[in-house]
């Protein structure tokens, strides 16, 4: 049997090896996307970020579990972008162990992804991954990354619905709200309410809130959530749900997928462009205009000119 038809039908091996095939940017894995592209658009895809340690993992974990335990429960599919090194506190050994928590059920998958991939970096492959898990019936796509600047505009990029989270006594939550994080955040979560301090790091967020622009269809909710303990997730995941029926109300959907394949057309064509522009260039003037640039001969824009002119 084909691939494609392998992981249409739910052969989790087939989705494993097409995942390492779209990792590796293998013109199989592009076949098979291509084939299974008509299959897409069925999920809810959501973004995890938010600074390292605030407990992305442990609630993408706590959701999942409280998703799977519900009457007629979604299959869901976790995807870990970019996971910290071990040098920042990410424990991505602890990781496992959790996970450990979700694995023997059939209804989820989960995919850890520290390969930025060849081709559009990180983006572009999870762009495939997240595909691909879509075409093979994922009805929740849970996509955690660290929040650090282009990862949360990557996954503004990539998800319906974005989370963003903040913990007690990190002094980042406000913080991070500086970085731009309001404006792609569709849930505010004050994780870890188990500890002192989550109830004055939510005010701090609510009065930052106030101050950003205000999008009078979706007033940006936040919650308090202990992946510790379990407190406010199912509360979350009916915010949501919530969140998921608004965007379909409103054409919200709609206007963040087609986003999304503008991002990714736009990707695709550059990089096609500049392959074909760089093969057709004589042996050596890319890099002979690159070192002339760097010895101050020529501008940037001057080089490229001159390389557009042979
Ligand atoms: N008390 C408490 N600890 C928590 C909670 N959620 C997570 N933790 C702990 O915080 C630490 C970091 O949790 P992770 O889930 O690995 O955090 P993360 O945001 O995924 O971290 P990175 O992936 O490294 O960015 C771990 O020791 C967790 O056990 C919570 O709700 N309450
Ligand atoms: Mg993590």
């Amino acid at each position: 049997m084909k691939l494609a038809e392998r992981v249409r039908t739910g052969d989790r091996l087939a989705l494993a090896r097409l995942l390492t095939l779209i990792e590796n940017n293998s013109p199989e894995g592009q076949d098979t996307l291509s084939e299974l592209h008509a299959l897409t658009g069925r999920a809810h895809r959501i973004g995890v970020t938010g600074a390292p340690g605030t407990g992305k993992s442990a609630l993408v974990n706590r959701l999942t579990q409280h998703l799977r335990a519900q009457d007629d429960p979604p299959f869901v599919a976790i995807v870990a972008v970019d996971p910290t090194s071990p040098f920042t506190g990410g424990a991505i050994l602890g990781d496992r162990i959790r996970m450990r928590d979700l694995s023997g059920d059939p209804g989820i998958f989960i995919r850890s992804m520290a390969n930025r991939g060849a081709l559009g970096g990180l983006a572009g492959t999870t762009s495939g991954v997240v595909d691909a898990l879509d075409a093979a019936g994922f009805q929740w796509i849970l996509i955690e990354t660290v929040g650090t600047g282009q990862a949360e505009v990557d996954i503004a990029g990539a998800a319906h619905t974005v989370l963003v989270l903040g913990a007690p006594g990190m002094g980042d939550a406000v913080q991070t709200l500086k970085a731009g994080v309001l404006e792609i955040s569709d849930i505010l979560v004050v994780n870890k309410s188990d500890l002192p301090g989550a109830e004055s790091a939510a005010r701090a967020l609510r009065a930052a809130l106030e101050l950003g622009p205000v999008d009078s269809e979706w007033m940006t909710p936040i919650l308090l959530t202990s992946a510790d303990n379990g407190d406010g997730i199912p509360e979350l995941a009916a915010k949501i749900s919530t969140h998921m029926e608004h965007l379909k109300k409103t054409g919200g959907r709609e206007e963040r997928d087609h986003a999304r394949v503008v991002g990714e057309m736009e990707r695709l064509l550059q990089q096609r462009l500049t392959d074909r522009f760089k093969a057709a260039q004589s042996d050596g003037d890319y890099e002979r205009a690159i070192e002339r640039v760097v010895d101050r001969e020529l501008s940037p824009m001057r080089a490229i000119d001159e390389l557009f002119q042979d």
